[in-house]
């Protein structure tokens, strides 16, 4: 049997990605220990890598799940499944209709918070480990990431905003990793709250003046490198200091590092939600 936290290392998802999948789509029901943890057995872990093959096809998530969940590992005969490169793949060709079409089939194959928490992750994680290995080059991992951050930025002006009291998105000095961080912003906005988004890599002094200027009361960054920490911590600190204080959460795989300010949930449409209900409740 194996822990959800070695699931996750021998699929490439997080373990908050393995958890959505169960909830949302059932993909797996693992077993409980005796103490309440998840188990998984052999036959689950391999359902688990189908899917990640599959979605890594360019099939959306609902469909991969429903393929798996019916054919199990078997769905080698499977019947009009588009046949899709991967993100990848599409990177590799250097085609940038080849590289719209994976990004709109993705988004089109389920609601944009089904996307973002599942397949989004999945494969900015393989083009970061194609880039590490040497198969991609620098430029194919900005002309994917580019294209996957304009997608984003379409649905982030299509949604709206609202009128409530403004919340900042960004990310502290250094910061450049924004795609999950946008990715975010678009969840809030689609839930009402009105996300004002600011970007990679802004200075606490510009995070203080546009918070006097918006009149924002919340803040977000997004923290995920050693080297960003310091300058998150100067961005929460003075950002409570401001009267009335600015309350901040963060998100991104350093969070807990950051001391005074609430971690938010590793995937981001549960950790909007959150949020939106908290500011809803006066309580943010
Ligand atoms: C695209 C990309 C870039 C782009 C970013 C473009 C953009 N506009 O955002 C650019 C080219 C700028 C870039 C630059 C660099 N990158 Co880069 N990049 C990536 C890549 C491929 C995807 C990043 C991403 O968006 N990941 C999103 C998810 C998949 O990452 P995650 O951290 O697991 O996040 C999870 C949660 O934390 C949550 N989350 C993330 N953010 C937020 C925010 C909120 C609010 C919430 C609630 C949740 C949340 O969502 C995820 C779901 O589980 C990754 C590969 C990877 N494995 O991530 C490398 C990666 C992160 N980069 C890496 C490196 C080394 C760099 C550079 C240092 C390279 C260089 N030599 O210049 C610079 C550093 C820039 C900087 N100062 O920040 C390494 C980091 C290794 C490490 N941990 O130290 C990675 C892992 C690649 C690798 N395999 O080596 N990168």
């Amino acid at each position: 049997m194996y822990t959800v936290k070695q699931v996750s290392s021998l699929t490439g998802v997080s373990e908050a990605t393995l958890r959505v999948w169960e909830r949302r789509y059932k993909v797996v029901e693992p077993s409980r220990s005796s103490s309440g943890y998840r188990q998984y057995d052999d036959e689950q872990v391999a359902v688990l890598r189908a899917m990640v093959a599959l979605m890594s096809s360019g099939v959306p998530a609902s469909t991969a799940a429903e393929t798996v969940r019916t054919t199990g590992t078997d769905w080698t005969g499977r019947d009009g499944m588009p046949e899709l490169p991967t993100l990848v793949e599409a990177a590799i060709t250097a085609d940038p209709q080849e590289l719209d079409a994976v990004l709109t089939t993705a988004f089109a194959g389920d609601s944009f918070e089904a996307v973002v928490d599942a397949w989004l992750p999945v494969a900015l994680r393989q083009l970061g480990e194609a880039w590490e290995a040497g198969a991609i080059s620098v430029a194919q991992e900005h002309f994917a990431s580019f294209a996957v951050l304009r997608h984003l930025a379409t649905q982030f002006e299509m949604a709206d905003p609202g009128d409530g009291v403004p919340v900042l998105v960004g990310l502290a000095q250094g910061g450049r990793h924004e795609l999950m961080l946008l990715a975010f912003a678009v969840c809030l906005r689609r839930r009402g709250v009105n996300a004002i988004y600011l970007g990679a890599d802004v200075p606490v002094e510009d995070w203080e003046g546009m918070a006097l200027l918006a009149g924002a009361r919340a803040a977000v960054i997004g923290v995920h490198l050693g080297d960003e920490v310091e300058a998150a911590q100067n961005v929460v600190d003075r950002l409570s200091a401001l009267r009335p204080p600015v309350t901040v959460r963060v998100g991104g795989s350093l969070r807990h590092e950051i001391q005074r300010a609430r971690p938010l949930e590793d995937a981001v449409s549960s950790a909007a939600g959150s949020l939106a209900r908290e500011l809803r409740a006066g309580a943010a």
